[in-house]
């Protein structure tokens, strides 16, 4: 009878494995005991208020996977707080209404809890996904459709899974199609802007061919990705991956598997990717890790062959960074830190820390040239780096060469994005979270000051903008299933048109991403 009470959770697990016929979960290691009611209670409330997010087997779905080893860094009594409060900088929301005290408490023991199926993505998972529609050659390389090439955007919408490719020019639809589940993180293009690769948080990428309007190959990299990077030479991607911990090299191509850089350091601890990007003057990709300090650069394959990769060591996790438009310095920061470090990539080494409180958005951070007086009184260009603040509403303004403060912008709450152009004088960012989410800030580069607040549509939120080629016009999103575009003559600020979306997120200008633009993200 004892016995007959007792359930575990992993059997739960493995129950929803079995009939999702996933392959991704094999042989039980540790089983937890905790009596069959309860058991029963906490997969029905993971199942009605996290499983959407975070996946019916915690492997993660638009939420990041909520397994033991993706949670080292969190502890248990904070990750309660979570489940109570919600999480800032996230689409996580607060249950402390809908849970009390002892769900979420149970809920947070489910979640540390290994599942009795450890997930797994082998290489040859990764091997068995992948579709080749079209091989080099096959399609033409001609348009079908007339518009600057270089002018193109790609809008994400997420509401509903699509991709609206854009004329840059008209602002008119060129075609709409379907993405993968949640795209995240920006699509890379080809050196040419022919093609673009997209990463979806549940690991495919999907390489699609601009001027034929076609999805030419797809793989599945992993369970739970982070982002993807494409070589300078357009002959390699790379995909950074949370679950498993790891990073996979494909061949751009036709996305032939190349290599898996399981991420661990010499101890065996191993962890999640924070981001990868690709570091064009150093002919390299720059990866850095959620739960090991270190950042990796791993150089592009010679002839075909990966090589080797170099490991920095560095004072603390970095959840999020950028680079300097020489990608000689990474700057970044750890969403807990009280500042941020600035990794000297040639050394190898930490070479400053920036004051930097709150939760900096450094992956949205930009840079641009300041005037200030000398000693003399003339007039000399300061580069600085700016960045948004996921907690606070503030825009930190930091000089980059002795890394103090120039100013703090106050804004009306947390902002996620900040964009530039090179030729424009204003800087944008928005307010992401509070009560003045609808409302957008242009800041004047010159002078750090918010030269206008926009509020296109009251109530909704107004997020993440991208300027065209010559930076004459921006386009900003209301994030929002009723959602639009709104297209800004950048200069006068004044509004010029609405193309209505669903739920568009980032948006994605060809010329600006090719050419590794300062004002927006790489
Ligand atoms: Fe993002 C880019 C990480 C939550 C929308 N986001 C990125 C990148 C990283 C990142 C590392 C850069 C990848 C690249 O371009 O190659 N994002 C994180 C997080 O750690 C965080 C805070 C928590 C998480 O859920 O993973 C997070 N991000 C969100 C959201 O909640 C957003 C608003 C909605 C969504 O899609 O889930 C969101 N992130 C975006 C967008 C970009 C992005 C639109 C690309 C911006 C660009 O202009 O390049």
């Amino acid at each position: 009878m004892l016995k007959n009470k007792f359930s575990t959770i992993g059997h739960l697990v493995l129950i929803g494995a079995v009939i999702s016929g996933s392959a991704l979960l094999v042989q039980a290691e540790e089983i937890t005991e905790v009596s069959a009611e309860s058991a029963a209670q906490v997969k029905l409330d993971y199942t009605a208020h996290c499983a959407a997010c975070h996946g019916s087997e915690r492997l993660g779905a638009m939420g990041p996977a909520l397994l033991p080893d993706n949670l080292k860094r969190l502890r248990k009594n904070k990750a309660t707080k979570v489940i109570a409060e919600g999480r800032a900088a996230t689409q996580m929301p607060a249950f402390k209404n809908v849970l009390n005290e002892d769900q979420r408490k149970a809920l947070v023991d489910y979640i540390y809890t290994k599942p009795t199926m450890t997930p797994t993505w082998t290489e040859k998972d990764i091997l068995s996904t992948q579709v080749v529609s079209y091989k080099k050659d096959e399609l033409p390389s001609k348009t079908v459709f007339e518009a600057d090439l270089m002018n193109l955007f790609l809008v994400v919408e997420l509401g509903d899974h699509h991709v609206t490719l854009l004329n840059g020019d008209t602002f008119e639809p060129i075609h709409r199609f379907k993405s993968r589940f949640a795209l995240h993180g920006g699509p890379k293009y080809s050196p040419d802007g022919r093609f673009v690769y997209f990463a979806s948080r549940d690991g495919w990428i999907t390489k699609y061919d601009i001027y034929n309007l076609k999805v030419v190959a797809e793989v599945r990299a992993g369970i739970n990705t982070r982002n993807l990077a494409i070589s300078s030479d357009g002959k390699s991607v790379i995909v950074g991956n949370y679950l498993p911990n790891n990073l996979v090299m494909f061949d751009a191509e036709s996305l032939d598997l190349m290599k898996v850089y399981p991420v661990v350091n010499d101890e065996g601890t191993n962890s999640r990717v924070s981001a990868v990007y690709n570091a064009p003057p150093r002919n390299t990709y720059i990866a850095a890790l959620k739960d090991l300090k270190e950042v990796w650069e791993i150089p592009y394959p010679v002839d075909g062959k990966p090589a080797e990769i170099r490991k920095i060591t560095v004072d603390d996790y970095l959840d999020d960074f950028f680079f300097d438009p020489d990608y000689k310095l990474l700057i970044g920061a750890s969403r807990d830190a009280i500042g941020g470090q600035v990794v000297d990539l040639d050394l190898g080494k930490v070479v400053n820390q920036i004051p930097l409180p709150g939760m900096p958005h450094l992956g949205s951070g930009i840079t641009w040239d300041y005037p200030v007086k000398d000693s003399r009184g003339q007039t000399v260009m300061k580069q600085v780096l700016a960045s948004p603040n996921l907690k606070e509403g503030k825009v930190s303004v930091i000089d980059m060469q002795t890394w103090k403060v120039i100013k703090e912008i106050k804004t009306e709450g947390p902002g996620f994005f900040m964009r530039s152009h090179e030729k424009s004088p204003y800087a944008w960012v928005d307010v992401f979270f509070g009560p003045n989410k609808e409302a957008v800030h242009v800041i004047d580069k010159a002078t750090l000051e918010i030269v206008k607040t926009l509020r296109p549509s009251p109530g909704k939120t107004a997020a993440h903008v991208e300027f065209n080629k010559d930076g004459s016009k921006v386009i900003l999103s209301i994030w929002d299933m009723d959602g639009e575009i709104i297209v800004y003559d950048a200069n006068t600020l004044k509004e010029e048109k609405r193309l209505p979306m669903v739920k568009p997120s980032g948006k994605y200008n060809v010329w600006n991403k090719t050419q590794y633009e300062r004002g927006t993200s790489h």
